[in-house]
């Protein structure tokens, strides 16, 4: 078992970024048996999901003449457009179904405002609306941040990075992510994640490594 104060924080473990789904991330489903298998050894365990309305900003349906992966700027900065995907209620937002976690013991919902997207469980883009995450983990006491789940370069690697400005001990369990690696978006490769979150002191983990 890990720690008391340690938590695990499963991000976007869903049907839309598998492989069928609307954004799927190359081989995304390979996490869920590891995340299955690791979620037994912490006391603490949360979950991310993204959760957008059907005419969400970040999708490229909503920019005329725009395509997915493009970039467009908003009011709070560059936005990537996406394919429209974890449209809220539907069966592309629900889990995977082979994700096995039956002691999860909340659910933070990110990227429902219409006008703001969130890469990120804490802050979302605007950079000011938050999900609850930060101040849930304070209460509870949950100091060791351990992350998992999809995509390692987007959500992954914002959540990550949102934890250590909190102050928080922050490992990512490499192994337990994958990553979409969009050499077309500025900054959009896993390597330049990996190089934003290891500049951060962020720690990267295995799961074999968790004991
Ligand atoms: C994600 C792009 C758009 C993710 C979510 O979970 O990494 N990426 N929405
Ligand atoms: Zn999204």
């Amino acid at each position: 078992m890990q720690p008391n104060d340690a938590v695990l924080i499963v991000v976007d473990v869903q049907n839309d970024f598998c492989p069928g789904g609307a954004l799927a991330v190359p081989d995304g489903d390979a996490v869920v048996g590891i995340v299955s298998r690791i979620a037994k050894q912490f006391s603490a365990v949360v979950m991310t999901q993204d959760w957008h309305p059907a005419d969400h900003i970040s999708f490229a349906s909503q920019h005329a003449g725009r395509a997915p992966f493009e970039t467009v700027e908003l009011p709070y900065g560059t936005q990537v457009l996406w394919p429209d995907h974890c449209v809220q209620g539907t069966a592309g937002a629900a889990f995977h179904p082979g994700l096995v976690v039956p002691g999860v013991q909340a659910v933070f919902r990110k990227g429902f405002r219409r006008m703001v997207d969130s890469y990120s469980g804490f802050l979302e883009a605007d950079r000011t609306s938050t999900t609850g995450l930060g101040g849930y983990l304070a209460e509870r006491g949950l100091g060791r941040v351990f992350v998992a789940g999809l995509a390692t370069d987007f959500c992954v690697a914002w959540t990550a990075l949102d934890a250590q400005a909190l102050g928080l001990d922050v490992t990512v369990i490499e192994d337990a992510c994958r990553g979409i690696d969009a050499p077309t978006i500025p900054g959009g490769t896993l390597a330049d994640a990996w190089r934003r979150m290891s500049d951060a002191g962020v720690r990267r983990g295995r799961s074999d490594g968790l004991v």
